[in-house]
């Protein structure tokens, strides 16, 4: 824990010098690093204040520095496309190399995507993908049915195969959740999961507070839930959180997509008994190595093209389901009482 704080606090600092560094009195900004934009790559998660996002983040930057470039690092406070408008604005200024985001809406962003695109940035999305028109090709974590017949299971699973249970999301517009979602809606419809009751889709924005007060208002409106799905690292935490506060242990179980480190004491006290992730790390590691192959030109996002990305090794460019295309890292993981130890000091 006292590793990861320090981290965090890491990220903060270059969080503040990316902003305080570009922006200046009159809210005009410049450039933060003048003389490198041709090798400097542009990372742009949903908001601050979520882990995941540093860690993501994180393995952008390692994966950037071992190819001796430069990873500019940010995340607006609030996870709004609006938000993220004005940073990617500006950053077209700074005529950076490369932009890629994790989108806060699917659609909103295609504007000034096109416009960085049409300066010759390349452009990707990551982990919560931007429409086909606004990007060349998308970092997709994990394959998107698997992750929601993973956590339908699961839910089935602890619900002991009937009786309510309710999703916990992120924003009501984020594209990796809502695609996951939606997923989930066609596997709940299967005979098998006839019993199960879906009976809330809440949003807590991947905010922590708001994240923690949706989890008190699924408790009190639906006195027989007995599970809470959340496909968010900053949902998960913060439902682990109130039924723990709450003493609902074995009452209300949780599961869903959380980071080890946040979730460790969880699935020791029985909350959260099995949850899934992908290494954010990896994750960020991989958009890096796509940003530098889009920049060289050796790929330019099309299904068939093939790159090697470092120590993750060869990758092939995909269609994607959203009509365009996509790399995939790789499966999820599951974590439980039997390897939580192992990995709550990784991620
Ligand atoms: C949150 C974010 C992120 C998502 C993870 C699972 O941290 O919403 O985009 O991939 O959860």
């Amino acid at each position: 824990m006292k590793k990861m704080t320090k981290k965090a606090l890491v990220f903060s600092a270059i969080m503040v010098l990316v902003f305080t560094g570009t922006l200046f009195a009159g809210g005009g900004w410049q450039a933060a690093k003048r003389g490198a934009q041709s090798n400097t790559h542009v990372i742009v998660f949903k908001n601050t204040g979520n882990l995941y996002g540093e860690k993501q983040m994180s393995g952008f930057e390692d994966g950037i520095s071992e190819q001796g470039g430069t990873a500019i690092l940010c995340a607006p406070d609030l996870p709004t496309a609006e938000a993220q408008i004005q940073i990617i604005d500006q950053f077209i200024v700074q005529n950076v190399a490369s932009i890629c985001v994790t989108a806060n809406d699917f659609d909103a962003l295609q504007p000034v995507l096109t416009k960085a695109k049409n300066a010759g940035i390349k452009v990707l999305s990551l982990d919560s993908a931007v429409n086909p028109a606004s990007r060349l090709t998308h970092v997709n974590q994990t394959d998107a049915v698997r992750v929601a017949r993973t956590l339908v299971e699961a839910a089935y699973e602890l619900a002991g195969g009937s009786g309510e249970i309710a999703i916990l999301s992120a924003g009501s517009q984020m594209v990796n959740q809502n695609l996951w979602i939606e997923y989930m809606q066609k596997e709940l419809a299967l005979p098998k999961y006839a019993n199960i009751k879906l009976v809330k889709i809440a949003y807590g924005d991947d905010l922590r507070d708001k994240s923690v007060s949706e989890t008190e208002a699924l408790l009190l409106r639906h006195p027989n839930l007995k599970v809470i799905v959340s496909p968010t690292t900053i949902g998960i935490a913060a439902a682990g959180k109130v039924i723990t506060d709450r003493d609902l242990q074995g009452k209300v179980l949780i599961t869903g997509l959380g980071l080890p480190s946040e979730m460790a004491e969880y699935i020791d006290n029985g909350v959260c008994p099995q949850m899934y992730l992908w290494n954010p790390i990896d994750v960020g590691y991989l958009g890096a190595y796509v940003a530098t192959a889009l920049t060289s030109g050796k790929i330019t996002g099309k299904a068939g093209e093939k790159f090697s990305a470092g120590r993750l090794g060869e990758y092939t460019i995909i269609d994607s389901s959203d009509g365009g295309t996509e790399i995939v890292l790789g499966p999820p993981f599951r974590f439980d009482k039997s390897n939580i130890n192992e990995w709550k000091n990784v991620y």
